[in-house]
């Protein structure tokens, strides 16, 4: 039977291209972000090969994520794999100098977004007794650097939360897995550099990243693997990276 994916953050980068891999291999799609119009390219790219169902909302706002995913029509209530993927870093100064608009927007969209999604869609997945929740952290929620401070924070969070589902929902079907990306070229740097370009290339400067093409594959890897194996946590560099600050650059 044909299985569905629910995708947040699916507008670019890693959730984009975990929605066109997955069509690919044939996963009927919800996806999700703010940017509708985002959406609708992806939609209209992809519907020709499954069905797709857009839901444009802010993961920040817990009525809205809560009243659409309690309202799915009929036929996509059954989802078979969550992706929690939307969610970004802003910002990279030390805490002394922090923005604290920026300090809410990672833990709001990082750790209290993701909650909220999983909060939704885990108990129809308990109720099946089967499911897959796919938790993107990243190495920042092994590691801490540099100003990463909140980010890094945000993402342990996912880490422990990770972890506190796999115990949670161990022996009702359900599957987690944490993917931990090291590195990868989407729009994450320039968010996190708030649009200055100059410096998000600069993160990737004299090293080949990870594309997201490539953290998809091991989304693919891991939800394809057979009943009684479960991955719970991946974590995936580029060749040139050793640990998050640890990078092989040819200049
Ligand atoms: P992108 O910036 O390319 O994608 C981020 C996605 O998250 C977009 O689709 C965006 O959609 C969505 N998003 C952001 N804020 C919100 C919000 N408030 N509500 C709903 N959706 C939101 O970055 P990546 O693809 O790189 O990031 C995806 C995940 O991978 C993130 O969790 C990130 O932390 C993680 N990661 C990234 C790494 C990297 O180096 N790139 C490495 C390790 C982990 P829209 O703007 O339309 O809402
Ligand atoms: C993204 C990877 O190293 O920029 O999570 O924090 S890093």
């Amino acid at each position: 039977m044909t299985k569905t994916a629910l995708i947040t953050g699916a507008t670019s980068g890693i959730g984009k291209a975990c929605a066109n891999l997955l069509a690919s291999h044939h996963y009927n799609l919800i996806i999700c972000g703010r940017r509708q119009e985002k959406l609708d390219e992806l939609k209209s790219d992809l519907e020709s090969q499954v069905d797709v169902l857009t839901l444009s909302f802010d993961v920040r706002d817990r009525k809205v994520v809560t009243e659409t995913l309690q309202s799915l029509p009929d036929s996509w209530k059954q989802i078979d794999v969550l992706i929690n993927n939307a969610g970004n870093a802003h910002g990279l100064s030390p805490i002394q100098q922090g923005d604290v608009d920026d300090w809410d927007a990672m833990i709001d969209i990082n750790v209290k977004g993701l909650l909220y999604v999983s909060r939704s869609v885990i108990p129809t997945m308990v109720a099946r007794k089967q499911g897959h929740v796919i938790n993107i952290g990243s190495i920042a929620g092994k590691e801490a650097y540099a100003g990463g401070n909140v980010y890094c924070a945000s993402k342990f969070a996912v880490d422990a939360l990770n972890k506190s589902m796999l115990i949670d929902l161990n022996g009702l079907g359900i599957k987690v897995t944490a993917i931990n990306p090291g590195l990868v070229e989407t729009e994450f740097s320039e968010v996190r550099f708030k649009g200055d370009k100059e410096k998000a290339k600069n993160v990737y400067r004299g090293m080949e990243p990870l594309r997201a093409e490539d953290v998809a594959e091991t989304v693919l890897f891991v939800i394809t693997r057979p009943p009684h194996v479960n991955i719970s946590d991946m974590t995936v560099f580029p060749t040139a990276q050793a640990a998050a600050t640890t990078v092989a650059r040819s200049e």
